[in-house]
């Protein structure tokens, strides 16, 4: 076999797994357009893609998991460091020697028949100082296909490589696709990323969670920056002067949406933009020059949830997705050769021209938005989409310095504990707000109960090493960036007494980050609470917003002490469950805000 590289780590490590997996052959991914057009085809002939209608949606593919394989599985993910607590009380773990004696058996033979691809990639711009290589083994074409649009792939990682040992090895394989033996693990201690019997994107695209959250934010804590689930976005005034902001949700909070949002009309009318740097992930590292904390989107595409994004809800990403892209999961209208999902338009395909994600025909008369198995399109299914096809990408999305952040900002979905905003005291008081992060569910039966699930600094499935020393990594953070964001909360799910969100959303959201950024600026007076600084309800800009008058915001920024209170009870709880591990200013950070609470 002729390798596309001589560095000696990188062959021997392929030839070892090869020896085990033991592939018909091996095929080495290039990043050229002709070699991605054969996958392609190679791909279309077997049926693991569909090729769509190329006028409607060039270069547009669909593709079905199994029916078993739909999403990330935090249950199976583990985190294989030699000692337990290194890992901590909130991931999965096993020792490193025991989880691989598991993985050989069940990698043993498992590319007999088919090919595996190595695919040679960059997270963040090939030979910038933030850019972290890897190498992907699998046996999927259709992993190969979206390796291409999420990541940077090509020789010239190889040659930025060099002789270096310094690189993520990756392994999956598809195996026989079986949930028993799924496992998605990493070995942070040695850079390695195993995956096995799964086909799902969040499983399988290693250099997403598994390389740029779970592995780089333990290589964060030891090379001093950080690998964070943040959202970046660009501000633009009308004076033509740009603000930075990244921003935390757990998955489903509406990242991709807020990270591509339309200005209102009457903030758009003044000269507002928002540019989109990142919708998922920010590696961030403190610039020696200005002091100030940058940020890069280390992806190359985004990797979004279909259904619900529209014209309205999110106009931009919907354009990204009309070319290039590879729809996962969503209806098939047979008719257009198109494709559909829940919440897209009012005209879903017709029963005789629609198949569901499973690749049964569907009936649309027959969906029930209560039914989840009514559905066309798998509620978690997705488009994967080229970031430089997105209307509003950033002209700096391919900057080598990445993007100065003003604010962080965390969320969460609240029906009534957290204001539309708050701005925390100080770094180390943002680093709590971070750790108390939650979000609440409604228990489908009972209705309207919420249970809420913490998610530290929206990281709870995507840290790589124990929770309580990634709080002290922020901690340790705040004392090295000289000009360091300030940080904030966010709540744009508040609810009223019939459970209808108060605040409009979207496009909206401007509103509060034009606010945000103008604490970061001191351009702006705020009142001090328990739980930290919120706005005078006139700061809020509400021109042209129908519906919302001062009381709704007024409403909207009420710090309900009671719900407060019993939040710090489930904030200790959780605390406990994180453990040892916790650090002492996170307790006395708990400690000062129930005392503020009185
Ligand atoms: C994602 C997630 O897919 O956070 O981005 O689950
Ligand atoms: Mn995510």
């Amino acid at each position: 076999m002729k390798h596309l590289t001589t560095n000696k780590y990188v062959v021997s490590w392929i030839e070892e797994m090869a020896a085990m997996t033991q592939p018909d052959k091996i095929v080495w991914i290039d990043g050229t357009e002709e070699q991605a057009e054969a996958l392609r085809a190679e791909a279309c002939a077997t049926g693991e893609i569909i090729k769509l209608n190329q006028e409607k949606l060039p270069n547009c593919y669909l593709h079905r998991t199994a029916v078993n394989d739909v999403a990330r599985v935090e249950g199976r993910t583990y985190i294989c460091t030699e000692k337990k607590e290194d890992a901590g009380n909130i991931n999965n773990w096993m020792a490193p020697a025991e989880m691989k004696a598991k993985l050989f058996k069940l990698y043993t033979g498992s590319m007999k028949g088919r090919t595996m691809y190595v695919i040679p990639y960059s997270m963040g711009v090939v030979g910038s100082d933030f850019a972290k290589y890897g190498i992907e083994l699998t046996d999927s074409i259709y992993v190969v296909l979206n390796m291409l649009i999420m990541t940077r792939v090509g020789t010239n990682v190889l040659e930025a490589l060099g002789d270096s040992a310094d690189y993520i090895k990756g392994l999956h394989a598809k195996a026989d696709i079986d949930e028993e033996n799924r496992y998605i693990t990493h070995f942070p201690e040695t850079n390695e990323i195993m995956s096995v019997n799964s086909g799902y994107g969040g499983n399988v695209l290693l250099g997403k969670k598994c390389f740029a959250l779970r592995i780089a934010s333990y290589l964060g804590r030891k090379e001093g920056w950080m690998a964070e689930h943040m959202l970046i976005l660009g501000v633009k005034y009308p004076n033509g002067e740009k603000k930075y902001i990244t921003a935390a949700f757990p998955s489903a909070c509406g990242k991709t949406n807020l990270a591509m949002l339309i200005p209102p009309k009457a903030l758009k009318a003044e000269g507002y933009e928002v540019e989109c740097v990142g919708d998922d992930i920010a590696w961030l590292r403190v610039n020696k020059e200005d002091g100030k904390l940058y940020a890069v989107n280390p992806e190359n595409g985004f990797f979004g949830v279909a259904p619900g994004t529209n014209e309205k809800s999110n106009p931009n990403a919907l354009h990204t997705c009309l070319r290039d892209t590879i729809f996962t999961n969503v209806v098939h209208d047979t008719k257009n050769n198109t494709v559909w999902w829940e919440g897209l338009d009012n005209n879903p395909p017709q029963p005789g021209d629609a198949i569901d994600w499973k690749g049964n025909p569907w009936d649309c008369t027959k969906y029930d938005k209560k039914d989840k198995s009514t559905c066309g399109a798998h509620p978690n299914s997705r488009f994967t989409a080229l970031a430089k096809n997105c209307p509003c990408i950033s002209p700096e999305f391919d900057s080598l310095k990445g993007v100065p952040v003003s604010a962080i900002v965390f969320g969460g979905r609240r029906a009534k504990t957290a204001p539309l905003v708050y701005q925390s005291f100080n770094w180390q008081h943002g680093s709590f707000v971070g750790s108390i992060m939650a979000s609440e569910t409604t228990a489908a039966a009972a209705g309207a109960v919420g249970v809420v699930r913490r998610d530290p600094m929206a990281m709870r499935p995507f840290v790589g090493y124990n929770m309580g020393d990634y709080w002290k990594h922020w901690l340790d953070m705040g004392k090295v960036i000289p000009n360091a964001p300030k940080i904030f909360h966010v709540n744009w799910f508040r609810t009223d007494d019939e459970g209808h969100f108060i605040w409009p959303g979207f496009g909206d959201n401007l509103r509060v980050l034009l606010w945000i950024l103008a604490r970061c600026e001191d351009k702006v007076d705020a009142v001090e609470t328990a739980i930290g600084y919120v706005p005078k309800a006139e700061d809020i800009n509400i021109e042209g917003l129908e519906g919302v008058t001062i009381d709704t915001i007024r409403d909207l920024l009420t710090v309900d002490v009671p719900s407060w209170k019993a939040d710090v009870e489930n904030i200790k709880e959780f605390y406990a469950q994180v453990g040892e591990a916790v650090p002492a200013t996170m307790y006395e950070e708990l400690a000062a805000l129930e005392a503020r609470l009185g």
